[in-house]
């Protein structure tokens, strides 16, 4: 089987999210480092100008955002299984309210506490992926009701713990306990955040159950490397999934951006259109075709 090769920095958040899953499944996988912020020039070629972090290639495959990998890492490695007893719909649909609403909540936490100390361009850049929702002042004013909101908010998950279970769904961990994780991983770094999460013995508990997992086997490879990998790997007879009714897209030109922030189009020959994934053919000089896949719950195809 060809290496995953994993795109991410390692204070990311939703990177963490990812790796703490290499962990829970023992996988073993290339690790490429990236610039946390934009121009991000080895990036640009695999994914036809999709900007966030993390993204994962296989051969000249590849996926971004978290829900397209770890559907795939799911597939690829069904044991153990992310969702246990069946649990998918608790596990993906978890996932749309803490890595929007909750990871909001969490990077107002540390916007508010070290924007001060943060570098102007990386506060430019934030400020325009997230399409104006970066502001400073604003946000070390609202810090308190921030971490009120951040309270309440982990207060749920400690009450889900109180029966003694190890994971929130019983005693094997699944999505739903991954999903929360990275947000308090990330969170905690403001020492405000963390005092409160300290506060939460069950929780606090749970996160050092979590962290024991760690991340897999990895190991470095240059962003030139994997470059090099996409274009040796030939997807010219590829084919995709279309699904019912949608038959009459697919070899259409089309453009697919995500609904919420870095809302940067891609471009490319639509190969799969189903309700879980969206995947396209992408040519450019750097590496020639590469199938660039998307989840479909998030974005946006024209
Ligand atoms: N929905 C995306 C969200 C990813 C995301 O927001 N990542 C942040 C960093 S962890 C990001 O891309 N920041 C801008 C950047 O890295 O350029 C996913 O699940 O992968």
């Amino acid at each position: 089987m060809s290496d995953i090769i994993f795109h991410h920095y390692d204070p990311s958040p939703f990177g963490e999210k990812v790796r703490s899953i290499f962990g829970f499944k023992g996988i073993t996988w290339k690790s490429v480092q990236i610039p946390r912020m934009m121009p991000k020039p080895d990036v640009m070629p695999l994914t036809g100008g999709y900007r966030k972090t993390p993204i994962m290639q296989i051969g000249a495959h590849v996926y971004c955002d978290t829900q397209a990998i770890i559907r795939e890492l799911e597939k690829r490695f069904p044991k153990p299984t992310l969702f246990p007893g069946n649990s998918q719909f608790l596990g993906w649909g978890m996932s749309f309210w803490t890595d929007k609403l909750l990871f909001s909540t969490s990077a107002a936490i540390i916007f508010g506490t070290f924007g001060d100390q943060m570098p102007p361009e990386f506060v430019k850049d934030r400020a325009e992926y997230s399409g104006g929702g970066i502001n400073i002042e604003k946000m070390k004013t609202a810090l308190p009701f921030s971490l009120q909101q951040f309270a309440a908010m982990i207060d749920w998950a400690e009450q889900g713990l109180v029966d003694g279970r190890d994971y929130f769904l019983g005693s094997d961990a699944s999505l739903v306990d991954f999903d929360l994780y990275f947000n308090l991983w990330f969170a905690a770094r403001a020492p405000a955040a963390k005092k409160l999460i300290g506060d939460c013995p069950l929780l606090s508990k749970w996160m050092i159950r979590m962290a024991a997992f760690g991340h897999g086997k990895p190991t470095e490879m240059s962003s030139t490397e994997a470059l090099e990998i996409a274009r040796k790997d030939d997807v010219a007879t590829c084919k995709g999934e279309i699904g019912e009714g949608e038959e009459k897209h697919a070899g259409n030109a089309v453009t697919v951006t995500p609904n919420d922030t870095g809302r940067v189009p891609v471009t490319g020959e639509l190969v799969s259109l189903n309700h879980r994934e969206i995947a396209l053919r992408h040519k450019n000089d750097i590496v020639g075709e590469v199938i660039i896949h998307f989840p479909r719950a998030g974005f946006i195809v024209s």
